[in-house]
């Protein structure tokens, strides 16, 4: 059992995911599997399936950036009223002081403490003009998401929000979701919610008043990006029938590029006022304050990798199918033979690998992995996965004291990497 456990703890921190060592699950369906060696006439042969990673915690592996770079509260020391209460004024933020600074990365440290970590922002001292704040959390990858994304206020919910998606490396931007008090007024949108949208609509992008409710709804913290009830519209409520989500995901680009993105971008446009009058006499009750931020999501791989690995704090997939590149999106040098192409998920449940094949079907190449003999004489046989990449310090400070990548200038904050974490194999 001992032995079993530390086998097990070994394949994970070492990152051997080695499909050549895995067994036929048993279950399909789940694309975890890239090839399996098969017995045939010809002997011990290869079966090339579809394969992804498995989802993971997407926020372990991001870059935050804050525009303007200065709005983090604390330089200087500010004081601030409680929202439901003007004269409720001890909340202080100190970025020299690291009990009461409120740094970006206290977005994504683990809650579950008590009192919760966050970030905060400067207050509203400028009123009438808007407080504006952008916050760009960037993968340098492309990854699909799996899950809502959730975004957790410790103060109100702002009153105007838009969560948008790059595709590009954040060159150019598209809104995934219009949030507010109300639609009509601060976007000229007719309020909707994700109930409302159907499979032909589920590409509309939508204006809801669902998550912008003020202090009154004091335990309704969250904002959401409902993923999920989209999912929903094709593989039913309980998410039971993934064949079909899946189906269509393979059918049809745009639906599959929806859910992909290589950055979000969350724009504070306007606080939670909790009420319809802003308080000119005490502006410091004004500000944005968020505790959490979830992503769940997995490195996009097309379908040629079922592992992914952040190395140099980048993330890159482990290609399989003799493909290669960060999306396992070209074919290798030798092995164009035929135009490179994504796997797919058809047929249910293995897909189909669309391996990249040698440049010359010549003589067979039989390598070294095995004794076993390899009778496909068009395939090489793949070499055993082994990660190379070195492991890489965990640097899992709370609050990155022990890191030394907490500055406590907010200015030095407004763009950095999150503590690394060791070499991570999802597979
Ligand atoms: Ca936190």
């Amino acid at each position: 059992m001992r032995f079993q456990f530390a086998l097990t703890l070994q394949a994970i921190w070492t990152g051997m995911c080695n499909a050549a060592m895995q067994h036929y699950p048993a279950a399909w369906g789940h694309y975890d599997v890239c090839k399996s060696q098969v017995y045939s006439d010809e002997g011990l042969t290869w079966d090339y399936m579809a394969c992804q990673p498995e989802a993971a915690d997407m926020t372990q592996f991001l870059k935050v950036t804050l525009d303007p770079p200065n709005i983090t509260c604390g330089d200087p020391p500010e004081t601030y009223c409680a929202l439901e209460n003007p004269y409720m004024c001890n909340n202080e933020c100190d970025a020299s002081t690291e009990e009461l600074a409120h740094p970006p990365q206290l977005m994504f440290d683990i809650e579950g403490r008590n009192p919760t970590t966050f970030w905060q922002s400067t207050t509203w001292k400028k009123y009438p003009k808007a407080l504006l704040v952008n916050i760009t959390l960037s993968w340098n990858k492309t990854i699909e998401l799996t899950d809502d994304i959730v975004i957790t206020f410790e103060s109100g919910r702002p009153e105007q929000m838009v969560l948008e998606k790059s595709l590009d490396y954040g060159r150019t931007w598209q809104p995934y979701q219009f949030y507010a008090t109300d639609c009509l007024d601060a976007f000229t949108m007719e309020p909707k919610t994700v109930q409302d949208l159907s499979q032909h609509t589920l590409l509309d992008i939508i204006c809801t008043e669902d998550y912008s409710r003020g202090y009154v709804w004091k335990y309704d913290k969250t904002v959401r990006f409902e993923i999920k009830d989209r999912f929903a519209l094709f593989a039913g409520p309980r998410l039971h029938n993934m064949a079909s989500l899946y189906g269509q995901l393979d059918t049809t680009k745009n639906l599959r590029d929806f859910f992909t993105i290589t950055d979000l971008r969350i724009r504070l446009l306007r606080p939670a006022t909790g009420a319809t009058m802003v308080d000119e006499s005490n502006l410091s009750r004004y500000f944005y304050a968020i505790s959490d931020i979830k992503v769940q999501g997995r490195c996009k791989c097309n379908l040629h990798a079922n592992s992914c690995v952040f190395d140099k704090e980048k993330l890159s997939c482990e290609c399989e199918h003799n493909t290669t590149g960060p999306d396992c999106g070209r074919c290798k040098r030798s092995y164009q033979g035929r135009a490179w192409s994504a796997g797919s998920y058809l047929p249910i449940p293995k897909g189909t690998a669309n391996i990249c094949v040698p440049n010359n079907i010549g003589p067979v190449i039989r390598p070294n992995v095995s004794s076993l003999g390899v009778a496909n004489r068009k395939e090489v046989a793949p070499q055993v996965a082994l990660s190379t990449a070195p492991s890489v310090h965990a640097a899992n400070s709370k609050r990155g004291r022990s890191s030394g990548s907490r500055a406590s200038s907010p200015d030095d904050t407004a763009a950095f990497l999150l503590p690394t974490p060791r070499h991570v194999c999802f597979c």
